[in-house]
């Protein structure tokens, strides 16, 4: 790991907001991509808090001093994550599913998509399918989170819910989150499928043909 990326990743697993702000923009400073400090200082440090999770080391508590981090984080990215002047290329309403609270991939993807020029309506978290339904009225996209396996069936419960208000057809809905998968799509009948935010990126333009 380039040692400029080591106080964003010690600072993620410690908890420690003030010191992942300041590694973030320190690292910005000695010139490294977003991506990078992305990828290789954010996305591993949380697989790892995962990691300890799973081993019984961290508990909830750890998990969300972790995530809190990290968004402190990524509201310094948010910027060099974006490109410039991109026009709208149409609206999405994104939202993590009813009984989830996970908002940190979503909110990165979210990001993602503005800043290749996608206007976004962030629905938030624990979404009831009816507030999706509701937002198909003024979006070409519906993107479905989930982190947990016990919230996926919630994607195929809002499929539903735009089927029977007849909204089915009016939106594409693409649908991502870590225990997600391509087969998963078929099985719900959702459009696509994106493993993490640039590939959100890619899914969608290809799906709303920009
Ligand atoms: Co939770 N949690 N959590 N958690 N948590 C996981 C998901 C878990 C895998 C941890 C573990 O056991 N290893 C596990 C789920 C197990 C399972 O279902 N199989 C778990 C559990 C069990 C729980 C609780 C049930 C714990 C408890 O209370 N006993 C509880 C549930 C609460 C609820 O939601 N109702 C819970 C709570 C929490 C916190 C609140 C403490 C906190 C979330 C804080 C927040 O989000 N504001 C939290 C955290 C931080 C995690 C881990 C450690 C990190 C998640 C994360 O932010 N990853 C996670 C373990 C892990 O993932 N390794 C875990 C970083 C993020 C950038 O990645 O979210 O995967 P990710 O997003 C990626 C892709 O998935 C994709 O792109 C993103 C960027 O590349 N993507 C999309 C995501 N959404 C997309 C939508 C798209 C496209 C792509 O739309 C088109």
């Amino acid at each position: 790991m380039d040692p400029n990326l080591n106080p964003i990743y010690d600072g993620i697993l410690n908890g420690q907001t003030k010191e992942v702000e300041a590694g973030t923009q320190a690292a910005l400073q000695h010139g490294l991509a977003a991506k990078k400090i992305l990828d290789e200082g954010m996305v591993v440090a949380m697989a790892e808090v995962g990691r300890l999770f799973e081993a019984g080391e961290f508990y909830v508590p750890e998990m969300l001093i972790a995530a809190r981090a990290m968004q402190a984080g990524l509201a310094i990215l948010k910027p060099s994550l974006k490109e410039a002047d991109v026009p709208t290329a149409g609206r999405v309403a994104i939202g993590t599913v009813k009984g989830d609270l996970h908002d940190i991939g979503k909110n990165l993807v979210s990001m993602m998509l503005e800043g290749a020029g996608f206007e976004i309506v962030d629905l938030g978290t624990d979404v009831d399918p009816q507030k999706f339904v509701d937002a198909a009225d003024r979006a070409d996209m519906i993107a479905l989170s989930a982190l947990l396996t016990t919230t996926m069936p919630n994607m195929k419960a809002t499929i539903d819910a735009l089927q029977q208000a007849g909204k089915r057809d009016k939106v594409k809905v693409v649908i991502g989150g870590a225990p997600v998968t391509e087969a998963y799509v078929r099985q719900i009948g959702a459009d696509g499928f994106a493993q993490d935010a640039s590939r959100a990126v890619a899914v969608t333009k290809a799906l709303l043909g920009k």
